[in-house]
């Protein structure tokens, strides 16, 4: 039988801090496409892949980190778990918590949550609690409620989520036969970057996995080298790029509406060490991004993840990407979760009904 997926703790375990006998959490997450884009090499002059993280159960990258944080959760005494989100973290940890039997508490800006992730967070049964104010401000309010409760704490801060987000440098690698020369992604809390960037490193054999035993430092390297990391951030929410925290930080791509990161220094590493950079894109790139993604490569990912592709369009438009690179672009999220961003720019949809009749039809699609 063709073998099937198991999720990223099973299938990566031997470079996870798990132990054959832990108990785990998992809605079979990971084991992502990787797509190659014709459309877009061929408008960049590089070869180009999107790993297309809206795949995984919750329809975003937050279940590879949720599956070891709340499987972690197992081994405690905790049974309430709690996040800020901008809207993927909740969806994920709300579903994670129900797979584990326990309870979920959410914390969000109000009015800034796309529509589908708040459906999801509200019928995986979580209490929600919105917030006057933004992402940033709920990540303290739940960093202070789990430091004087027993509910633990499941935003990347937890280090446990960044061990299983770097799996999908793993998936990569295994994929390619090794590692890209050049990896984008969308960056908001700055979780993902890092997570990345230590699965490279740990699959190149330049650092060794956090592990539950010495095991991991008889691990084989699979990748001979290491890939650039080039990060980009909303043009009104780019603390990274400027250099300093934002107190108002403001996009349509609501996902990465983060001003104050708290994965700051480890993306700063990512960046330096990895010889790339962290640019902005706007708001209008994005959607354009997003569009373009959705028409050409036959992927529709929501507007936080269009931003690696607005990225990379940008950086190829200044001349910037190396000719014949391998290149691969995070997109982090499901297009379906947020429609009515994705439509808005597409003006007023009529669909005026016609006749029921085949010359009806014919006439209306100017066949
Ligand atoms: C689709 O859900 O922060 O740089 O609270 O949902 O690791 O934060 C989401 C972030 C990119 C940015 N793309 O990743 C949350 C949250 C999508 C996202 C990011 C997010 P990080």
């Amino acid at each position: 039988m063709a073998h099937q997926w198991q999720g990223v703790i099973a299938e990566y375990i031997d470079r996870l801090p798990f132990a054959e006998s832990d108990p785990v959490v998992t809605l079979r997450e990971g084991g992502t496409p990787l797509v190659y884009s014709r459309a877009l090499s061929e408008q960049t002059g590089a070869e180009v892949y999107v790993k297309v993280e809206g795949m995984n159960p919750t329809g975003s990258f937050k279940d590879r980190g949720m599956t070891t944080a709340i499987s972690k959760v197992l081994q405690t005494d905790d049974k309430i778990v709690a996040c800020a989100s901008t809207g993927n973290t909740s969806a994920s940890a709300a579903a994670y918590a129900v797979a584990a039997g326990l309870e979920c508490a959410v914390i969000l800006p109000a009015g800034k949550i796309a529509a589908g992730k708040l459906a999801q967070a509200i019928m995986h049964g979580a209490k929600l609690v919105a917030v006057d104010g933004n992402f940033d401000d709920c990540l303290n309010i739940v960093r202070e409620l789990t430091e004087s409760y027993p509910v633990a704490l499941v935003n990347s801060v937890n280090p446990y989520r960044l061990q299983g987000q770097k799996t999908a440098s793993f998936e990569i690698v295994d994929e390619l036969g090794d590692a890209p020369d050049i990896h984008i992604l969308p960056v908001g809390n700055a979780g993902n970057i890092s997570a990345y960037w230590m699965g490279y490193m740990e699959y190149a054999g330049k650092t060794t996995p956090a592990s539950i035993d010495d095991s991991a430092t008889r691990l084989e390297a699979r990748a001979t080298k290491v890939p650039q990391m080039w990060g980009f951030q909303a043009w009104n929410a780019a603390p990274l790029v400027l250099g300093h925290p934002i107190e108002a930080p403001e996009t349509l791509a609501t996902a990465i509406r983060i001003g104050n990161p708290a994965s700051w220094d480890y993306a700063i590493d990512a960046r330096d060490t990895s010889g790339g950079f962290i640019d902005r894109v706007t708001d209008e790139e994005i959607l354009e991004a997003q569009s373009l993604l959705a028409a050409q490569t036959g992927v529709f990912v929501e507007p936080a993840s269009a931003a690696s592709i607005a990225g990379l369009l940008k950086t190829s438009a200044a001349g910037k990407v190396p000719e014949g690179a391998k290149i691969v672009c995070t997109v982090t999220g499901n297009g379906l979760k947020d429609t009515a961003t994705a439509l808005a720019p597409k003006g007023e949809l009529s669909f005026d009904p016609i006749a029921p009749t085949i010359d009806a039809a014919v006439a209306a699609l100017n066949l």
